[in-house]
């Protein structure tokens, strides 16, 4: 099961109370105020983990709490800080207030964290003529968790096209391959290292078909996936296998993607046409280039055929310095 929202609830320590006490002797004129401050209470914090992968864990636990402060007591004695309740998430966690909506942190990087919610002030003592206070209530909060993965490149293509066979062939990941639509239900990714030592990272997301921004198929939820990658790679059946044409793929593969955000069609993209192994890819690849005037890398996950010119492309145009809006010498 692969988890990218929760919605959790996170309780604060409350602050320990201050204490009111007074010490006195025989051989003392007055008593001596000695309460000491109550302990500040924990804070609810959320740290990024490589480990994690999934928000997985928050479909089990929803309700997380830190310690209260401890109360002061006689002797100036402070009270002891209630200990903060620290929460992993993945890297590529959005985390939003549910009261507001507003984004409270973009966790991207590794170890990265934020104090989400803040635990109440401790109570002041009643020493040096200060009247002793209770502990505060920390701010509880609820909040939504949104995980977008954190790839260079995104494969977009219908069910079926080979999208998990091209990134079991270019890079380390095991991605399930099957000959039925929508084999892969969650993201998979996959890292590809060169040579060169030039490394990055392909996502690959289910599949999507013709009116999925209306909820057909798995929806468009998961384009989220690839709203942060830096190059999109659509990848379409050529030789046609379940009976489409792939033209008609590419337009629908297009306007869904518009559909999600149209700002993602400015992203540096390239288009790959697969199974050119099978006879009825040649007739098909010729018509697609007359209606597709674009580039594109012809290639056959089953032979390997063309697959590391992909490869190639992929890796300099993630090397090219990047400019907004730039399609990177793939002409539109
Ligand atoms: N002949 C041929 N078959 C291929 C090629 N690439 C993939 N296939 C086959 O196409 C089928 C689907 O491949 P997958 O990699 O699972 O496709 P996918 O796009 O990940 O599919 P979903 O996960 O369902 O979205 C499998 O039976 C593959 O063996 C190719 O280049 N040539
Ligand atoms: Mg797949």
């Amino acid at each position: 099961m692969f988890i990218d929202r929760a919605r959790i609830f996170l309780k604060t320590g409350k602050g320990g109370d201050g204490c009111e006490s007074f010490y006195f002797r025989k051989s003392m004129r007055y008593r001596r105020r000695d309460g000491g401050d109550g302990g500040k209470g924990g804070d609810v914090i959320i740290k990024t983990d490589a480990n994690v992968h999934t928000l997985l864990d928050f479909y089990y636990r929803q309700h997380f709490k830190a310690e209260s402060g401890k109360h002061g007591s006689s002797n100036l004695k402070k009270g002891k800080d209630g200990d903060n309740c620290i929460i992993l998430v993945p890297p590529g966690t959005i985390i939003r207030d549910l009261e507001t909506s507003c984004i409270i942190r973009d966790l991207n990087r590794e170890n990265e964290s934020v104090c989400v919610a803040r635990g109440g002030k401790g109570g002041t003592g009643n020493d040096k003529n200060r009247e002793a206070t209770a502990g505060e209530p920390g701010k509880d909060k609820i909040v939504n968790l949104e995980l977008k993965l954190i790839a260079d490149v995104g494969l977009i293509g219908y069910p079926n096209a080979g999208k998990s066979s091209f990134l079991n062939a270019i890079s380390d990941a095991n991605s399930k391959v099957a000959h039925f639509p929508f084999t892969t239900l969650s993201p998979v990714l996959g890292v590809v290292s060169l040579p060169s030592e030039q490394r990055f990272v392909v996502a690959d997301i289910p599949g999507i078909i013709k009116d999925a921004h209306k909820g057909k198929g798995l929806g468009i939820e998961f384009l989220r996936h690839i709203e942060r990658t830096k190059l999109l790679l659509f990848l379409i059946d050529m030789a046609g296998v379940d009976g489409r044409d792939p033209c008609q793929d590419y337009k629908d593969l297009m306007n869904e993607v518009e559909c999600y955000d149209r700002n993602l069609l400015q992203r540096p993209h390239l288009i790959v046409v697969n199974k050119m192994d099978l006879p009825e890819a040649k007739d098909n690849l010729k018509r697609f280039k007359k209606a597709v005037r674009e580039d594109i890398f012809s290639i056959s996950c089953e032979t390997r055929a063309g697959i590391e010119k992909v490869v190639e492309a992929l890796a300099r145009i993630l090397d090219a310095p990047s400019k907004t809006g730039d399609n990177v010498g793939i002409p539109r």
